[in-house]
């Protein structure tokens, strides 16, 4: 493990790691202010996107983009894009036909707070207001299709990750940490690549960057799973914002319950190591997504 991959008293708090995300937020609450839309659907969209949310996606975007060259400022449209995709996965997630849960981010549900139909259509809008922000908000034709391209496979990799989880169709032929890993590749680590690689394409990152990039997002996208169902089985509800305990109590198939906690923890500090290795060949730009994949490899929410 580097020398400087350890997390001490030193280390940056989440605040001080996720504070790009504040300047998404901003520009995400304009874009939607300035967006022609029935008020009743702005609200639901506004109740879905903001209120929590660590938007380690949008930080992942802007770090990633400075990493190569860029600025946080070129970032923005693909980092509040990103955000919107995610926001949209959370609020489906959360409706009865799913999950159905009834807390995220430590208060009511989309659909508890407002109806079901509501928090249906509030997704749909940010699913494809992420793909108008893009068109609209990056100049260059060019980049923006490379930029729409990474985002919508990505987002058709997640939902084929939470059709793998939810009505499995496959599996029964590989190992149960195989199948692991393809339902999280796809469900959870699908976003996390895409937010490395618009930062780089961005940004202006050579192949050899847009590589690395990717390889560390591999990495940490595969361990923020991991650290999830870990959270689920050790975290309280109340440190989650969200019910834990669930994954056990809908038998679902998870890292601690296929391989055991101490191997998923150890299993989270490979997937670290590797993730450092991956930005091997980058400077001081690069520490704060070191930070981060420290910070994701610890967090406690
Ligand atoms: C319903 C289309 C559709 C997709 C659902 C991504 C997903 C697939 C569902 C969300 C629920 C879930 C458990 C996803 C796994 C990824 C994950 C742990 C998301 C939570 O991300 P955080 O911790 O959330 O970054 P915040 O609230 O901080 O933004």
């Amino acid at each position: 493990m580097p020398a400087d991959s350890k997390v001490t008293s030193n280390s940056p708090s989440i605040e001080d790691l996720t504070m790009p995300g504040r300047d998404v937020e901003t520009f995400l609450e304009s874009f939607i202010d300035n967006r022609p839309l029935p008020e009743n659907l702005r609200d639901g969209i506004k109740y879905g996107l903001f209120g929590g949310g660590k938007r380690l996606r949008p930080v992942l975007v802007i770090r990633a983009c400075e990493a190569v060259g860029g600025t946080a400022q070129d970032a923005m449209p693909p980092a509040a894009a990103i955000e919107m995709v995610h926001c949209f996965s959370l609020v489906h997630d959360d409706l009865p036909a799913m999950d159905d849960d009834d807390m995220r981010r430590g208060r009511p549900t989309l659909h508890k707070h407002t109806n079901e139909a509501m928090a249906i259509l509030a997704g749909d809008g940010m699913l494809s207001l992420a793909f108008e922000l893009l068109a609209t908000r990056v100049a260059d034709a060019q980049l923006a299709s490379s930029l729409v391209r990474e985002l919508s496979v990505a987002t058709s990799d997640m939902v084929a990750g939470q059709v793998y989880d939810t009505l499995p169709v496959f599996g029964d032929d590989i190992e149960d940490v195989d199948r692991l890993e393809v339902i999280h590749k796809h469900k959870t680590a699908a976003l996390l690549r895409a937010s490395c690689r618009m930062g780089a394409i961005i940004g202006g990152g050579s192949a050899a960057q847009l590589a690395s990039l990717t390889r560390y997002a591999e990495a940490i996208g595969l361990m923020f799973q991991i650290v999830d169902d870990l959270l689920d089985v050790t975290a309280t509800s109340q440190q989650l914002g969200k019910a834990a305990g669930k994954d056990l109590e809908k038998g679902k198939f998870t890292y601690p319950g296929v391989l055991g906690v101490e191997a998923s923890r150890q299993e989270v500090q490979r997937l670290q190591y590797e993730a450092h290795e991956a930005l091997e060949d980058f400077d001081k730009a690069a520490a704060p997504l070191r930070e981060l994949c420290d910070f994701m490899a610890v967090r406690e929410k």
